[in-house]
């Protein structure tokens, strides 16, 4: 209950569990300290000195900033001093995305507006988050950050994260919304003209939807990885959450799919945790019964977990769940057939060669729960509408193209080439690992 807030791991052996002893429980509360860490002033007024300053800056806000409820004071800092944002994996949702100042995401399957901006600000604010290898690029200098020259403004409730993997002009160990709040405080009054800044966001946000109109409205059947998550945004409600599994369906969705509202989207992160999915999105249907669940995951995603279904059933609990069928590991093949030159054991195959799949639909009737199949590209919308409407446990499967699937690209990941490949490759990564800055 103190500290970084998340998952924590209690484990309480048999023995202690069978074990009977008269205590006395003290109230918890009277042995926690009270309230939010504030800032140092001191801290606030430096860091308001380097804002003022900054003529590229960009904000990071990583889950923290959702954790601490801090998404109206980063939206008065954004919008009073005219500040894109941009977002780590677990940032998405701290930030409405059909915000003019809104940048995109950052880090390997970041977007390349996001990227851009990131690495090319002079001011850096990062706000609860962490800087993990997937958001930083695995710390390639001009990838995603050139922290320095650029100055970093360093926000973290963990005074372990200040600087740890890159260097902080300014940290300022505090809770985020004190922190923000005590920024936006600090600059009250004053004004700034950034619109050349915000005009080359606006042509680099236009180039990026472009791209993603490319995979996102096309009717090719079977689906692109995006085609669905482009639907989904158009038949759901704002404030829909969206439970996103690994794999392909998860880069995509950090692409594809806009949230507005803060804990709108909840993804299994950094690891990308496969099985996750399924019974995250019972819990948040349980934590948030007003607001529709919809679980995207993948079809090995959705097989290490799919007898929780029946939970939904069981409870009547009304998620949605959506699975992009594309009869195998796909984000695992490609990294295979990149970096090694073969693919094995990541397609699933029958004898003959030929895709091999269990049929979802049937799996979700025999569990109980109303199952489609989208047979066609132009009933996609119609059945995911009606799934949505329905207010009862829902399948949909979405055929989904092998060479379709996945996210693009734009960062960088430190993924060793072996050592059997002697082509060009082994010089690429050779010269983007040298300018990995930890090294
Ligand atoms: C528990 C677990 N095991 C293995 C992995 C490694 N892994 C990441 S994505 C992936 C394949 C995911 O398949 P699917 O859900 O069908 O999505 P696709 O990549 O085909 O779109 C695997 C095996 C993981 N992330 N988690
Ligand atoms: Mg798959």
């Amino acid at each position: 209950m103190t500290g970084r807030p998340g998952p924590v791991h209690i484990e309480v052996p048999m023995d202690v569990q069978a074990e009977a002893a008269d205590v006395t429980l003290h109230p918890i509360a009277s042995r926690l300290p009270i309230g939010k860490m504030y800032p140092s002033p001191e801290a606030i007024q430096r860091a308001t000195d380097l804002l003022r300053s900054a003529r590229r800056p960009v904000m990071v806000i990583g889950g923290g900033v959702i954790t601490a409820r801090a998404t109206d004071e980063v939206f008065a800092l954004a919008t009073q001093w005219k500040v894109p944002v941009v977002t780590t994996w677990n940032g998405k949702s701290g930030f409405p995305e059909d915000h003019e100042l809104f940048g995109g995401s950052v880090g390997q399957t970041g977007t390349p507006c996001g990227n851009k901006l990131a690495s090319n600000a002079d001011v850096v604010i990062a706000v609860g988050c962490r800087f993990t290898d997937w958001s930083s690029s695995s710390y390639a200098k001009g990838i995603t950050f050139s922290i320095p020259p650029a100055r970093l403004i360093h926000i973290d409730v963990d005074p372990h994260e200040i600087g740890k993997n890159y260097p902080a002009d300014v940290g300022i160990v505090a809770d985020a919304k004190h922190a923000v709040a005590q920024l936006v405080a600090a600059l009250k009054g004053l004004t700034v003209d950034r619109s050349a800044y915000l005009a080359e966001l606006g042509q680099l946000k236009a180039e990026w939807e472009k791209q993603l109109a490319s995979r996102r409205d096309t009717d090719r059947f079977p689906f692109t990885s995006q085609r669905p998550l482009g639907a989904l945004r158009k038949v759901c409600p704002r404030d829909t959450i969206f439970v996103v599994g690994s794999g392909n369906t998860q880069g995509a969705a950090k692409q594809t799919l806009p949230v507005y509202l803060p804990r709108t989207h909840l993804t299994s992160g950094g690891f990308s945790t496969m099985g996750w999915a399924v019974p995250a999105a019972i819990g948040a249907k349980l934590a948030a019964p007003k607001q529709p669940v919809v679980c995207v995951l993948g079809d090995g995603d959705f097989l290490m977990t799919s007898q929780e279904i029946a939970v939904c059933v069981t409870n009547n609990i009304p998620v949605v769940f959506v699975i992009q069928n594309n009869a195998g590991y796909m984000s695992i093949r490609g990294g295979q057939r990149k970096l090694m030159d073969r693919h094995v054991g990541t397609e699933f195959n029958k004898p003959d060669g030929t895709p091999y799949s269990p049929d979802y639909k049937a799996i979700g009737q025999a569990f109980g729960l109303k199952s489609y199949r989208v047979e066609r590209p132009q009933d996609l919308e119609n059945i995911l509408q009606e799934a949505i409407s329905a207010n009862e446990p829902v399948l949909v499967e979405v055929p989904t193209d092998r060479d379709a699937a996945g996210p693009w690209v734009p960062g960088w990941w430190d993924f060793p080439i072996p050592a059997y490949i002697t082509d060009e490759r082994q010089e690429e990564y050779a010269t983007t690992r040298r300018s990995e800055q930890h090294l």
